[in-house]
């Protein structure tokens, strides 16, 4: 199994170096990106939240009677309340979540709120996708994977994505996929780099992070955020920058840092229709719909 310990080693030994952007939400990682998402300059949670409160109700009549709304990747959000109340006669609610003690909070605070519907938490890596539970009702099920977290996995990881979900959701199912489009630098690299420094301090969390758990001795000082819109691959990259030549110590291993060589930390890509198609048919799926927000755009696609 990979460990954040072993990640970081294979990383660090690699040229140039990177780390899976999962590692950044540790309990203060995932309270920076709630602030990243509540930030003027971070427009795609707010853009595909309105999004979703117009478009859901145009799709009702493709999701049909009691479905079964499958969510990878789960939060406690705002959005998944949504579709709970857009789809008001949902057969049951799947959230997929890696985080056990996120699905069981996620879940109460959901009974409260919808004492009428089948809640079924299911623990996973939406990267290995589990099967569903056996005895679920048999409505048509809705995969839900929003927020562009499908824009932090290279093509083939998203490819395989898409293909296990329609393996795991089965013969007439649909799926939402939230996506970023693209758009002038400017707005995408501002969204990424805010001026208050709140994406700075979720990716230097990282090293924070490394420092606490694994006993790492990065001099936090000596690395800067730095985000960078790369036109070419259509995906703005996140890196942690050396600001002069040093060795980091990692058990007994030592790595070592030029002055400005990075660690890229994310890749977030974003897509335009033809992009967007050529992979959703990739992964087995057709573009049944695609909706899209008003600038900064992002859209939702509606897969089948
Ligand atoms: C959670 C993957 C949607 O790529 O925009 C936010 C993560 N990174 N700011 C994104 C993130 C920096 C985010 N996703």
């Amino acid at each position: 199994m990979q460990t954040f310990r072993s990640d970081l080693i294979e990383g660090l030994s690699a040229s140039p170096k990177s780390l899976s952007p999962k590692w950044f939400y540790d309990a203060e990682g995932s309270r920076l990106f709630e602030e990243i998402t509540r930030l003027d300059a971070y427009y795609p949670t707010r853009q595909e939240t309105a999004l979703l409160r117009q478009t859901i109700p145009l799709w009702l009549d493709l999701i049909g009677p009691e479905a079964v709304l499958v969510e990878l990747g789960s939060g406690a959000s705002e959005k998944t309340r949504i579709l709970l109340d857009a789809i008001s006669d949902l057969a049951a609610y799947v959230p997929l979540d890696i985080s056990v003690t996120a699905l069981n909070a996620a879940a109460d605070a959901l009974r409260d709120d919808y004492p009428e519907l089948d809640i079924r938490p299911v623990s996973g890596d939406f990267e290995h996708l589990p099967d569903l539970p056996a005895d679920l009702p048999t409505g048509r099920r809705i995969g839900f994977f929003p927020g562009s977290t499908i824009g932090n996995l290279d093509t083939n990881a998203a490819i395989e994505l898409l293909a296990a979900s329609r393996r795991m959701l089965g013969h007439n199912s649909l799926f939402i996929l939230g996506v970023d489009l693209i758009k002038d630098r400017d707005t995408l690299e501002a969204a990424y780099d805010d001026q208050q420094g709140v994406t700075a301090a979720f990716n230097v969390n990282l090293l924070h992070r490394a420092n606490r758990e694994l006993g790492t001795d990065f001099d936090i000082n000596s690395f800067r955020h730095h985000a960078v819109w790369n036109e070419a691959e259509a995906r703005i990259e996140m890196h942690l920058e050396s600001l002069k030549d040093q060795t980091v110590k990692l058990d007994n291993h030592r790595f070592h840092f030029k002055a400005g060589e990075t660690l890229h930390t994310e890749n977030s890509r974003k897509f335009d229709r033809a992009r967007l198609v050529e992979l959703v048919e990739a992964g087995g799926w057709a573009l049944a719909d695609m909706r899209v927000s008003t600038a900064p755009y992002v859209a939702l696609a509606l897969l089948k």
